[in-house]
């Protein structure tokens, strides 16, 4: 039998929903999502698997004028992924609106020349005026094969997406055995659980200076899998806040991502987290390496 198959890169501003869209188009949780903007680091791949055709997303940080070294990385992640894939979904919010932002990635976007299709989300938090107004405005961005309202978060709209987005597969192989659904090695995944629950108790820059790192991965004889990560900040300030009064804040966020873990992984987690300062790692090459943001 023929396959159909290819990469699609999922591409757009910070925060206008690509995580939320990739995990709602291949049915499972493969990347973390949060109100703050950047919260995704790395090209994060979520596979889709129908008869006869995978599809590859490949979600992207948020491409954005960038203020740290961290930040012109994530730049260069998301330039690399979009120049070497089938189709690009390029996600605009409707309810913040469609702006500046999102007209220079659309510019760059077209420039790395792939087929492009515009999906217009949150349309359940835009309304239908939202959603009018953000599909007129992105067509005078974008020169898309189609346009598609949607909300990830509802998953309205999703299935259609998902149809369009298969039909444009060239012939290939499964590229992935069937049935993976991340190319995430579970040791690197846990610590993106860990930040995700760490991000939704955070504000202001503290978001932006959390790392997490896995430090020791034990499948255990008696089934257990035990887990040891360091959630790295810039300052003893952000240490502070992210341990809390007497520990609490630490310890509310170890009990969150271990009940997901082991939803997720289907088995027992012992979660061990510490804190440590690693100093403005944002702006340092050598901390980004060490952490495993920059090669
Ligand atoms: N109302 C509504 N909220 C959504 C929808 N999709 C995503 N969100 C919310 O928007 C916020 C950002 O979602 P993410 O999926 O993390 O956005 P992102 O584009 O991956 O963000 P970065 O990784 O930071 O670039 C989260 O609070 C989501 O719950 C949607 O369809 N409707
Ligand atoms: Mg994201």
């Amino acid at each position: 039998m023929t396959t159909r198959s290819g990469f699609v890169a999922v591409v757009g501003r910070p925060n206008v929903g690509k995580s939320t869209l990739v995990n709602a188009l291949v049915g499972g949780k493969v990347a973390i999502t949060s109100a703050r903007p950047q919260t995704t680091r790395s090209a994060v791949r979520g596979i889709l698997d129908v008869p006869g055709a995978q599809v590859v997303f490949v979600d992207t940080p948020g491409y954005h004028k960038p203020r740290t070294l961290l930040g012109r990385h994530l730049n260069d992640v998301v330039r690399a992924v979009w120049s070497d894939v089938d189709l690009a979904l390029f996600v605009v919010d409707a309810a913040a609106g469609v702006g500046r932002g999102d007209g220079r990635v659309a510019e760059d976007l077209q420039a790395a020349g792939a087929p492009v299709i515009c999906v217009v989300n949150k349309v359940d938090a835009a309304g239908k005026a939202g959603t009018a107004a953000a599909l007129a405005a992105v067509a005078g961005i974008v020169d898309a094969e189609e346009y598609v309202p949607v909300s990830a978060l509802t998953g309205r709209g999703v299935g259609l997406l998902r149809d369009l987005v298969v039909e444009r597969m060239p012939e290939g192989p499964m590229y992935y055995p069937p049935g993976t659904r991340t190319d995430q090695p579970p040791p690197v995944f846990v610590a993106e659980l860990v930040r995700e629950k760490l991000l939704a108790r955070m504000r202001d820059e503290v978001p932006h200076s959390v790392a997490v790192v896995t430090d020791d991965y034990i499948e255990r004889d008696d089934g257990v899998l035990e887990i040891h990560a360091i959630v790295y900040v810039e300052r003893d300030s952000q240490k502070a806040i992210v341990i809390g009064r007497g520990g609490a804040t630490i310890k509310e966020v170890g009990i969150e991502a271990r009940e997901e873990i082991e939803t997720l992984f289907g088995r027992r987690v012992h979660l061990f987290l510490r804190v440590k300062v690693e100093k403005d790692w944002q702006r340092r090459a050598h901390a980004l390496q060490r952490l495993g943001l920059a090669t």
